[in-house]
């Protein structure tokens, strides 16, 4: 029988190399959970692509996935790690030291991509060096059973070219040393892949196990805030379909670049304060709730919203002004911007005045909407400044603050296009009808919200077709730094119509026409959608 012999297959090799692969992930994995937990090569090279890819193909992933770009960006990453894995298979028993190569080069990626991530450990090269060792020993090890399966074969003497090449009919040498080269081969794969899928298991047990940063949230009781947001009654219109004017945690649009969620205990939680400071400070977790919470209701924008897009929530805060806290450390008159760091490595380059303005309340924020931040929200501290888009403001994870000047330092996004000061441009949108949808003629309610932190909103107008401007009617605002639901009761006529809006803040000014993409500071332009009127009656 030669239909399961080795001899000029793929099949075997590129098995070989998966299953090397899969022990270079589990034995990296498992070291990761003692040494290094952010370094586990797939999480670091994905979070490095993260960090490089430029900023079209970014702007793309969000557009095109949305929450799930980053699973897909990860289930890639292990689709081009089978094939580069098979590939080595293939090298490796076509030319001894080739497919070796390949691992090693991964290897060397892989440790890389660890050591460039912020908060790695002196140790953290451990995992993906010794998972590269263990990947190439089973590729070796696979490759010369394959090897004395051929050789039993009968196609003489193994070379390097051996089974691939052989392509003389085989020998009637014995069937029985052939199959013990080919069980020998299969019982090597086996055992190896037992291995990884048991190691890579006990990785997930033992992180799942250890991994209590859930707990430890559900568990924190945070005191009672000083003073409350009364959100009133009229502040909610209550319209099917239109965005409630608190976003519940669970709906809040979730923007960054972590691939996993950092987990950061709040008992081991330290905050920096230094750079150009009189006074260098460390703050605790207590220290920082000792200062007293106060709730706080703030609309915030990501720069990547679209006109009209969803990238904007609106939640009541629990925190302490970002103001009180510098203060302990008192800024040097020659500073004018604060670099606030995540653990994770991501900054933020904020306006020092957007912080110490007494009239602004820009925030440290450890609560929102009346429970501990969740964590993908940037559990247990993350600030959050009204007015200022989120990239140069709302860092999530904090650890640092650190004073400086707009000419000395540059936040995460400043060298990839975008501004390294982003005041957010005030905008309205429509909720209902949503595009495209088709509603029955008659009364129709167009409702939306509309949004100019610090400022507030003074009028929403809606214009059907090319008709004349129309003012909706304004919920009452809970305050100047959130979104206001605002509708125009419509009386619709059967057929298609345009649906444009456009606000005007409190300063009297009117929503910019002209469309801007959202590169290099935030997208402009008046919101315009097609609405289908059915003749139903
Ligand atoms: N650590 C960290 N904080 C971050 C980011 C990030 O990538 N990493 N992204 C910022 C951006 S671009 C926005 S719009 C807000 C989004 O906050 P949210 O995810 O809680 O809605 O977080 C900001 N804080
Ligand atoms: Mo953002």
């Amino acid at each position: 029988m030669s239909t399961d012999a080795p001899s000029g297959r793929i099949i075997w090799p590129a098995a070989s190399g998966v299953v090397a692969a899969a022990a270079f992930l589990a034995v990296s994995e498992l070291l990761a959970v003692l040494f290094a937990r952010a370094s586990t090569p797939l999480l670091a090279v994905g979070s490095f692509v993260v960090d490089v890819v430029p900023r079209p193909i970014k702007e793309f992933a969000i557009s095109a996935f949305g929450e799930a770009d980053k699973p897909v960006l990860l289930g890639g990453l292990a689709v081009a790690a089978l094939v580069v894995a098979a590939v080595a298979g293939i090298l490796e028993i076509r030319r001894r030291g080739l497919g070796v190569l390949v691992f090693a080069a991964a290897t060397v990626v892989a440790t890389a991509a660890v050591l460039t991530r912020s908060g790695t450990g002196a140790l953290a090269w451990i995992p993906p060096v010794a998972g590269g060792v263990a990947g190439a020993g089973v590729l070796v090890l696979l490759t010369s059973r394959l090897r004395g399966w051929a050789r039993h074969e009968g196609r003489g003497p193994a070379t390097d070219a051996a089974p691939a090449a052989a392509s003389d009919r085989p020998s009637i040498a014995s069937d029985a040393p052939q199959s013990m080269a080919r069980r020998s081969f299969f019982r090597v794969a086996a055992i190896a892949s037992v291995g990884a899928v048991l190691a890579g298991a006990g990785a997930a047990v033992v992180r799942a196990g250890t991994s209590t940063i859930g707990a430890v949230r559900e568990a924190l009781l945070l005191p009672s805030p000083r003073s409350r947001v009364a959100v009133p009654a009229a502040a909610e219109l209550g319209i099917p379909g239109l965005s409630p004017v608190i976003t519940p945690n669970a709906d809040f649009y979730r923007v960054d670049t972590a691939l996993s969620v950092p987990t950061v205990d709040p008992s081991t939680w330290r905050l920096s304060i230094d750079g150009l400071v009189e006074e260098r400070m460390e703050l605790g977790f207590d220290d920082l709730v000792a200062m007293g919470l106060d709730e706080y209701a703030i609309t915030l924008t990501c720069v990547s919203n679209e006109v009209g897009g969803d990238l904007v929530g609106n939640a009541v805060w629990l925190g302490v002004p970002v103001r009180d806290v510098l203060r302990l450390a008192r800024p040097r008159a020659s500073a004018d911007m604060v670099l606030s760091r995540s653990v994770d490595g991501f900054t933020a380059s904020t306006p020092l005045s957007s912080l110490t303005d007494d009239g602004l309340d820009a925030i440290l924020a450890v609560g929102m909407n009346g429970e501990p931040l969740p964590l993908e929200h940037g559990f247990p501290v993350r600030m959050v400044v009204p007015g200022l888009y989120g990239y140069v403001s709302a860092t999530k994870w904090l650890t640092e603050l650190r004073v400086t000047t707009f000419a000395d330092d540059e936040a995460y996004w400043t060298p990839r296009g975008y501004s390294a000061r982003a005041p957010i441009k005030f905008s309205s949108r429509v909720d209902t009808p949503k595009l495209g949808t088709s509603v029955p003629a008659g009364r129709v309610p167009i409702a939306g919200v509309a949004w100019a932190q610090t400022v507030g909103i003074e009028r929403v107008e809606v214009r059907i077709d090319d008709g004349a401007w129309q003012e909706a009617r304004l919920a009452e605002a809970i305050n100047a730094d959130t979104w206001v639901q605002w509708v125009l009761e419509w009386d619709a006529e059967p057929g298609t119509h345009y649906l444009t809006v456009r606000a005007t803040d409190r300063a009297g000014r009117l929503q910019i026409e002209e469309p801007a993409a959202i590169a290099p500071d935030g997208s402009t332009g008046w919101q315009r959608t097609l609405v289908t009127v059915t003749d139903d009656d």
